[in-house]
């Protein structure tokens, strides 16, 4: 028996395997992959072994259609679900991925009900609330992936446009994973210049424009979504958890009275440790920024309306 503690990835698709794959690189813990498709965890787990032997990592991935060896995780990640294709908006996957998304997390309360429950399956923000009604468990053990991706690709832009490493690039994309998150460009800078100093305002209402829309440009080429970038986005809030880095990151946190939102999940900067969500971060947002973050709330409230429980 491995005496090592232990991450769980749900789904063994694009994401959740290439998650897996960062995770193993990392070599901290043990890896379990589940996935219904009969095989594909299994066989992902058995490859990502084998790449341990030539990168240098510990071969004790192991794949599985059920639970069994998931049990006692310390996190799960859930990225169980159907992807985004051609012109399917995110919301419209909400009917399939809210009874994925509840059976899944039905699974894990009851083989490991200490875990810290990480979302990515889309819509985001409801799957969430989805996770958060089955499981029961308090919100500092069940949140999600989002604003990483999106920040992430808001720095990408910047860092090319500015001509600068993308290392120099602090910034922070928050509100609902959908067309109205909001780039937080008061709190954004290049190697601690505002970026409103480095660029026209015309010019970042663009990179913004870009980044709202950065998930449906992927789409458009790849024929469905990113895996690179969102597994790799996953992977650092492990981290930040298993290594109690107490990390502030962009996470989609549920909000009682933050930022003055009610009962909701959202991207918002939080500290992210070995407890899960310690705190969250209250920034100070300008006039526009916080109508902005407003009306991204009333779009994921709208989507959170057509759930079924
Ligand atoms: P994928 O189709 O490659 O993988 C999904 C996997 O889930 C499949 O292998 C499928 O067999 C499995 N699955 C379906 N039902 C299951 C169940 N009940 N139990 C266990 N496994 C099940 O999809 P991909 O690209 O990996 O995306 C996964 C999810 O993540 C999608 O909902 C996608 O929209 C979302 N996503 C979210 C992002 C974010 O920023 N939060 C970014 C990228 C993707
Ligand atoms: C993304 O933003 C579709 O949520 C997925 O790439």
């Amino acid at each position: 028996m491995s005496e090592r503690r232990k991450v769980t990835v749900v789904g063994a698709g694009n994401v959740g395997a290439t998650c897996a794959q960062e995770l193993a690189r990392r070599d901290y813990a043990d890896v379990v992959l589940v996935d219904i498709k009969e095989g594909l965890a299994a066989g992902k787990a058995l490859d990502v072994n084998q790449a341990g032997a030539v990168l240098g990592y510990e071969p004790k991935a192991v794949g599985s259609t059920g639970y069994d060896e998931s049990a006692g995780s310390d996190v799960v990640v859930v990225t169980a679900g159907v992807p985004r294709t051609g012109d399917m908006s995110r919301d419209d996957l909400v009917a399939t991925n809210e009874k994925i998304v509840g059976s899944v997390t039905r699974e894990v309360a009851e083989h490991s009900p200490d875990a810290i429950l990480l979302v990515v399956s889309n819509p985001l923000d409801a799957m969430c609330h989805v996770a958060r009604n089955v499981s029961d468990w308090p919100k500092e053990r069940v949140f999600g992936m989002a604003g990483i991706l999106d920040t992430a690709r808001f720095s990408a832009f910047i860092a090319w446009e500015t001509g600068s490493s993308v290392k120099d690039v602090s910034a922070m994309v928050l509100g609902g994973h959908g067309d109205q998150m909001v780039s937080v460009v008061s709190a954004t800078t290049v190697g601690g210049v505002p970026l409103r100093k480095l660029l026209p305002d015309a010019r970042i209402a663009e990179l913004v424009e870009r980044t709202a829309a950065g998930g449906g440009e992927l789409v458009k080429l790849l024929g469905t979504s990113a895996w690179y970038a969102p597994g790799a986005a996953a992977a650092q809030m492990v981290d930040a958890i298993m290594l109690d880095e107490k990390r502030v990151l962009p996470c989609t946190a549920y909000l009682e009275g933050e930022y003055g939102i009610e009962g909701l999940y959202m991207a918002v900067p939080v500290k992210l440790g070995a407890r899960g969500i310690e705190k969250i971060v209250e920034l100070d947002l300008t006039d526009d920024e916080r109508s902005a973050l407003e009306a991204s709330a009333e779009a994921v409230r709208e989507v959170v309306s057509v759930l079924s429980s």
